[in-house]
């Protein structure tokens, strides 16, 4: 696991060449290069070569969705979305460069994601790289990401539409799932696998997704900022609509335990040491097993 997010942080740092004007590149690299747990692009790495494929074919790929990842925490922290001052153990992107340039380079983040991916990726066939851009675009866009986010702050203005129980999960699936899904796919996608695999870990992708969320929900409750790096209590103190708030812990921890167990199920079909200590930190920490 060391290996591949040294392996990313390497590759994140030569694809993001600073130029003229620098203090656009300064700002995507400042979010970009904190030090994230780079789980997206590791996922993605980590299912190329349970399937047997080549993981340097995937490098662009991978670091795309973490540059998609850094995007959506820069412009989530700002004033104008969740208003949050501290992101990966630092001060927000907008506190160190201002909101116009954090909107910037969000943007910039955003857009040079795809470029890369068509650039710099090798030996992959034509078609397998328009496939690759096609699930950018389509988990990055409005039928996912933005979905996610839009509902999320109707949602904390009371407006809901659907029932709180469903409100929560469509957040979820559309702003957590879908990066994870986006990961995993390309993954799947760059091994060439069949759609039987696909869909399969397509699956696996939405339930990790899904309790990733809750694990960070309940991490709300019960972290510090030296381990989250980020303020804490935040949720409940603006009376969000979170796992905990709608079920309250114990029973958030139950749909953790449910959603955890689920993906070691699938994840048992394949060879991965990666994935499932991915499993095991994150149950050890919720569940204390
Ligand atoms: C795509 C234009 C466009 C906008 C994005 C702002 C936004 C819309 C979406 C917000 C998505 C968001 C911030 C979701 C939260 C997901 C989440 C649990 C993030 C924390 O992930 P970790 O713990 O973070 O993996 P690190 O820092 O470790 O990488």
């Amino acid at each position: 696991m060391k290996n591949l997010i040294n392996l990313v942080d390497k590759k994140l740092d030569e694809y993001l060449q600073i130029t003229y004007p620098e203090e656009i590149f300064k700002a995507m690299k400042y979010t970009l290069m904190l030090p994230g747990k780079r789980l997206r692009p590791v996922m993605c790495l980590e299912t190329v070569r349970m399937l047997n494929g080549d993981i340097s074919k995937a490098l662009p790929t991978a670091c795309a969705i973490e540059m998609l990842h850094a995007q959506s925490l820069i412009h989530d922290d700002l004033p104008c979305m969740d208003n949050d001052d501290f992101r990966r153990g630092k001060p927000s992107n907008h506190k160190v460069f201002g909101e116009a340039n954090a909107v910037l380079a969000g943007d910039a983040l955003l857009t040079f994601a795809p470029q890369l991916i068509i650039e710099k990726t090798q030996e992959l066939p034509p078609e397998t790289v328009l496939k690759l851009v096609h699930e950018y675009t389509k988990f990055a866009g409005a039928y996912a990401l933005i979905a996610g986010q839009v509902v999320d702050i109707e949602s904390e203005g009371g407006k809901l539409t659907l029932s709180a129980k469903e409100t929560l999960d469509f957040i979820h699936l559309n702003k957590t799932a879908a990066l994870f899904r986006l990961a995993i796919r390309c993954g799947a996608i760059i091994s060439r696998t069949d759609d039987t695999v696909l869909n399969e870990l397509d699956k696996f992708a939405k339930k990790f997704g899904l309790a990733f969320q809750i694990y960070d929900d309940i991490m709300d409750e019960i972290s510090t900022f030296e381990e989250l790096g980020k303020t804490i209590g935040k949720d409940k103190n603006s009376g969000k609509l979170t796992y905990v708030s709608l079920y309250g812990l114990d029973e958030a921890k139950k749909k953790f335990e449910l959603l955890i167990n689920d993906c070691y199920a699938i994840v048992e079909k394949y060879n991965s040491t990666i994935f499932k200590d991915i499993l095991n930190k994150l149950r050890d920490r919720i569940l204390g097993v």
